[in-house]
C-alpha cells in the first residue's frame, strides 16, 4: 500500500492539533467551495465545542494526489493520555505540534515519550507562528533538548521540521518565511511517514484501538488491518479476553473527510470501522477463522482518583432527574467502561453506591457531566487518590505529579506556600522573562486536588497548570484542604433573603433568596473552620408597626456559583456534591444535624 499513510496528531493541550486537522480537511478539497465549516470541526461533541478541548480521539482521511492520509486527531488534557497511548497503535507516523510561545509542556513530553516508544516516524511542527510572542528558536532548541532527554536514538532525531500557522492553514520549512498552504506538511508527512507494512494475503489480524457509538449503528469498532484482508459478510473469529468466539462482519467501513463510507473489504494497512459486532472492545482481535492469532494486548496506565457515585439519597431526589435508580446509574457506568477503558468502576457494600477511578479530576468530572445531561441523578464525593502497598517494603505508596506552573512573579510567594502545604516539593524554577515564571513541583496527585481553583484565584485568572503523573512513591501525610466550614441548613424550606442577609456576615453563600434548600444542604461558607447549622428560611416577622431605621432594603451580594468542577474541587470528605439535570447541590453525607457534631448556630 505505498499510497496509504497512517498518521496521528500529538500534543500539549491547545497547541492546535484540531485547527490543523481543519486546514488539512480544507485544502483536500474535502468541502465543497462555499460550504460553511465550524473551526475545529473534528471537535464534535457538545463537551468538546463548549470547552473548546478535544475530549476523544477521531479519525478522519484525506487524499493528497494520489495518496490517502488517514489521520487521527488526539487530545491534548492530561486526563485523556490514554486515548493517546491507545491510537498510537494504529499508525506509523507523528506529527508532533509544538506552540511557538509556550514550547514543550509536560504533556509534549508525554505524548511524544509514547510516540517514540512505539517506534514511529516524528515530524515536529512548531506551530503559531503568528503569535506576537512566539520565540520560535528557542523552542527550536527545547524540542532538540527534549528528543535528547527521552533518549531518541540517532533515526528519531533527524526528524523534519516544519513552522505553520494552523489557524491561517499554511506551513513552511523555513523558520523566517511564512507558508502560504499546507504543502510542505502534506509533502513532509508522505516522504517521511513510511507506508504501511503488513501483507494483504496474510492471515486477517485486525486490532481494536477505539470505539465509538453511533445512533443508527450503534456501536463501532475502529481499528487497524495490520495483516490480511477483511471483507464484507466475511467469517472471522473474535479473540476477546474472554476466549474466541466466530461472528460475520456485516457493515464495514473506513474514513473519508468527515464521513465514514461503507465498503466492500478493508486491506492490510488501512484503519475501519466495524459496526453490528457488540461483543468487541478495546484490546480485541478480529482474525482468521481457520487460524486465529491474537495480537498483543492494549494496556493502558492505571487510573490514580476515585470518586464515590451514589443515588441521590436527598429529600428533593427525583424532582428534577429521569434516572434516579441504584441499577439504572450501574447500568449506565456498565455501559461507559466498556469503552472508555481509562476508567474502572469497583463495587462497595452498598448496591447502591460503586467507586469510579479514573486518570484525573477532569475526566470524571466529564463523565457526570454527560450524565446529567442525559437525565441521570446521583451523589459524588471528594475525589480521592489511590493507594497502593508495595509488596517488598509494606509501606503505602501514593501517586506523584510533575506539575508545571507558570504565572506572574509577584505571586510566587503565595503559590509557593500553598503548595508546599499540600506536600509538592519545589524541583526547578526559570524566570521567562516578561514577569512570568515557570516552576516544577513534585507533588502528591492529593495536593492537587482542588488546587486549580485556587490558583486561578491567586493569580487573578493569569496563571496556567500542566500536571503529569510521575510515579508511584512513599504517601506524604495528611493534607488539610479547606480551611473554612460550612453553613448547613437545619430544615426544609425556601430561602429568604431576610435570613441570608444575616448569613453573609459569616462567609460567602451559595444559595440566594427563593432558593430551595434541605436540612444537610451547605448554603455557604463559615469564614470559621467549624461547620455551623442555620436557618436560611427564617422570615421576618410582620408587626403592624412600622419600626425605624428596620426596614432599609437589604441587599444580598450574589451568591457563589457553583459549577460541577468548583463544587468537586471544594466539597471536604464529609460532603457530597448532589447533582441533578438542573441543580449542582452541596451537601453534608449525613443529613440530620442531630447525627452530626456541631456547634449550634441562631
Ligand atoms: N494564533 C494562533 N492560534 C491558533 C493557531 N492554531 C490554533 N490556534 C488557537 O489555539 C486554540 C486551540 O486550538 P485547538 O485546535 O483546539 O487545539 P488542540 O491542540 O486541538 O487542543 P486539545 O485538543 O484540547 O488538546 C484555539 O483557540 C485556536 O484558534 C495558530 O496557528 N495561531
Ligand atoms: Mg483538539
Amino acid at each position: 500500500m505505498s499510497d496509504l499513510r497512517n498518521i496521528a496528531i500529538i500534543a500539549h493541550v491547545d497547541h492546535g492539533k484540531t485547527t490543523l486537522v481543519d486546514g488539512m480537511l480544507k485544502q483536500s478539497g474535502t468541502f465543497s467551495a462555499h460550504e460553511k465549516v465550524a473551526d475545529r470541526v473534528m471537535d464534535s461533541m457538545d463537551l468538546e465545542r463548549e470547552r473548546g478541548i478535544t475530549i476523544l480521539s477521531k479519525n478522519t482521511a484525506v487524499c493528497y494526489g494520489d495518496t490517502k492520509i488517514n489521520i487521527v486527531d488526539t487530545p491534548g488534557h492530561a486526563d485523556f493520555g490514554g486515548e493517546v497511548e491507545r491510537v498510537l497503535k494504529m499508525v506509523d507516523g507523528a506529527l508532533l505540534l509544538v506552540d511557538a510561545s509556550e514550547g514543550p509542556l509536560p504533556q509534549t513530553r508525554f505524548v511524544l515519550q509514547k510516540a517514540l516508544a512505539h517506534g514511529l516516524e516524528i515530524m515536529v511542527c512548531v506551530n503559531k507562528v503568528d503569535r506576537p510572542d512566539a520565540r520560535i528558536a528557542e523552542v527550536v532548541n527545547e524540542v532538540y533538548d527534549l528528543f535528547i532527554d527521552l533518549d531518541a536514538d540517532e533515526n528519531q532525531i533527524e526528524f523534519p521540521m516544519l513552522f505553520a500557522c494552523a489557524k491561517e492553514g499554511d506551513a513552511s520549512l523555513d523558520p523566517d518565511v511564512r507558508g502560504t498552504d499546507l504543502k510542505p506538511l502534506f509533502d513532509a508527512i508522505i516522504e517521511t511517514v513510511p507506508a504501511p507494512k503488513g501483507d494483504a494475503d496474510a492471515p486477517l489480524q485486525v486490532l481494536v484501538t477505539s470505539l465509538d457509538y453511533d445512533s443508527y449503528v450503534g456501536r463501532l469498532a475502529i481499528g487497524r488491518v495490520v495483516n490480511g484482508t477483511l471483507k464484507r459478510r466475511g467469517e472471522v473469529a473474535v479473540c476477546t479476553e474472554g476466549g474466541i468466539t466466530n461472528t460475520k462482519v456485516n457493515q464495514l467501513y473506513t474514513y473519508d473527510g468527515l464521513k465514514r463510507v461503507e465498503v466492500e473489504e478493508v486491506v492490510a494497512g488501512d484503519i475501519l470501522a466495524i459496526a453490528g459486532i457488540d461483543v468487541l472492545s478495546i484490546g480485541d482481535t478480529i482474525a482468521d477463522r481457520e487460524d486465529p492469532q491474537p495480537l498483543p494486548r492494549v494496556s493502558v496506565e492505571e487510573p490514580t482518583i476515585g470518586m464515590t457515585f451514589s443515588i441521590n439519597n436527598g429529600p428533593f431526589s427525583g424532582l428534577d432527574g429521569k434516572y434516579v435508580t441504584g441499577r439504572q446509574i450501574r447500568e449506565r457506568l456498565e455501559k461507559e467502561m466498556l469503552h472508555n477503558v481509562a476508567l474502572r468502576m469497583e463495587d462497595t457494600d452498598s448496591a447502591d453506591q460503586m467507586r469510579i477511578y479514573g486518570r484525573g479530576e477532569l475526566q470524571l468530572a466529564i463523565l457526570i457531566e454527560q450524565m446529567r445531561r442525559e437525565g441521570f441523578e446521583l451523589c459524588v464525593s471528594k475525589p480521592e487518590v489511590r493507594l497502593k502497598r508495595d509488596p517488598e517494603t509494606d509501606t503505602v505508596l501514593e501517586p506523584w505529579e510533575m506539575a508545571t506552573l507558570d504565572f506572574p512573579d509577584s505571586y510566587m510567594g503565595v503559590i509557593t506556600e500553598k503548595l508546599s502545604a499540600r506536600k509538592g516539593m519545589m524541583q526547578n524554577m526559570r524566570h521567562m522573562g516578561s514577569g512570568r515564571v515557570r516552576m516544577e513541583f513534585l507533588i502528591p496527585s492529593r495536593g492537587l486536588i482542588g488546587f486549580r481553583g485556587h490558583y486561578l484565584n491567586d493569580t487573578r485568572g493569569q496563571g496556567i497548570i500542566n500536571a503529569l503523573f510521575h510515579g508511584w512513591d512513599d504517601y506524604a501525610g495528611p493534607i488539610q484542604y479547606r480551611a473554612a466550614g460550612g453553613l448547613v441548613a437545619d430544615r426544609k424550606g425556601v430561602a429568604t433573603t431576610y435570613a441570608l442577609f444575616k448569613l453573609q456576615a459569616r462567609g460567602r453563600l451559595f444559595v440566594g433568596n427563593g432558593t430551595q434548600v434541605y436540612e444537610g444542604m451547605l448554603v455557604g461558607e463559615n469564614a470559621r473552620g467549624n461547620d455551623m447549622n442555620v436557618d436560611p428560611t427564617k422570615a421576618k416577622q410582620l408587626t403592624n408597626f412600622r419600626s425605624s431605621g428596620a426596614d432599609e432594603k437589604q441587599i444580598l451580594a450574589p451568591p457563589v456559583q457553583m459549577t460541577l468542577e468548583k463544587a468537586l474541587d471544594y466539597i471536604d470528605e464529609e460532603e457530597l456534591v448532589e447533582i441533578t439535570p438542573s441543580h449542582i447541590r452541596l451537601r453534608k453525607k449525613v443529613l440530620k444535624g442531630n447525627m452530626r457534631s456541631v456547634i449550634r448556630g441562631r
